[in-house]
């Protein structure tokens, strides 16, 4: 086949910049003629894991099931773009594990941003109803997020570095080995 399945996994806290990365990248790379498809809260959190909210259990179970569906993408040689916060460091090694079984190819990337950056972002002022305590358990403010330590790919997405720049960053690593 032409083209080979790749998992682009990104992961940063709510107002980094993932959806926004992982939009500009799909476009990139339907441009080139090759098959790319995103999975993020709105196709996946209002269908498939309707029924997930965000405790620690939802989150590990919301992943679980969003690593087995990209992991059917990738198997069907799809670019499968991947934008949720994934906070926990397990629930993303479970995803390269089950990638790995199956020999497929898995990319953590970081969209690295500090939570005041985010925070002062906020488009959907969902910090300010944190802070107020309105939503609970919100990641960066009353709930953890656990920085990757390994990150194929480490982003700093702020501070005068436009999402083009970014998603170029990544474009740059799919070419540099091959996947695309
Ligand atoms: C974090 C929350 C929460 C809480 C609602 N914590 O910026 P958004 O709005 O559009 O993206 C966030 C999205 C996070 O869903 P994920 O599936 O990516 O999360 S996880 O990977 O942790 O399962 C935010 C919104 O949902 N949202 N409540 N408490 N984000």
């Amino acid at each position: 086949r032409k083209q080979k399945g790749v998992t682009v996994w990104l992961t940063g806290l709510s107002a980094s910049g993932k959806s926004t990365i992982a939009c500009a990248l799909e476009q990139s790379i339907l441009a080139r003629g090759l098959n790319s498809y995103r999975l993020d809260g709105d196709n996946i959190r209002f269908g498939l894991n309707k029924d997930l909210g965000f405790s620690e259990a939802d989150r590990n179970e919301n992943i679980r099931r969003i690593s087995e569906v990209a992991k059917l993408f990738t198997d069907s040689c799809c670019i499968t773009l991947t934008s949720f916060i994934s906070p926990y460091k397990q629930d993303r090694q479970l995803a390269r594990e089950l990638h790995e079984k199956d020999n497929l190819p898995f990319i953590e990337v970081y969209v690295d941003v500090p939570v005041e950056v985010a925070e002062q972002r906020d488009p959907k002022g969902l910090y300010k109803k944190a802070r107020e305590g309105i939503i609970k358990e919100f990641t960066g403010i009353s709930a953890p997020y656990e920085a990757p330590e390994k990150p194929e790919i480490h982003l700093k997405n702020y501070s005068g570095v436009s999402v083009e720049e970014s998603a170029e960053k990544i474009i740059d690593y799919l070419i540099d080995n091959k996947y695309i």
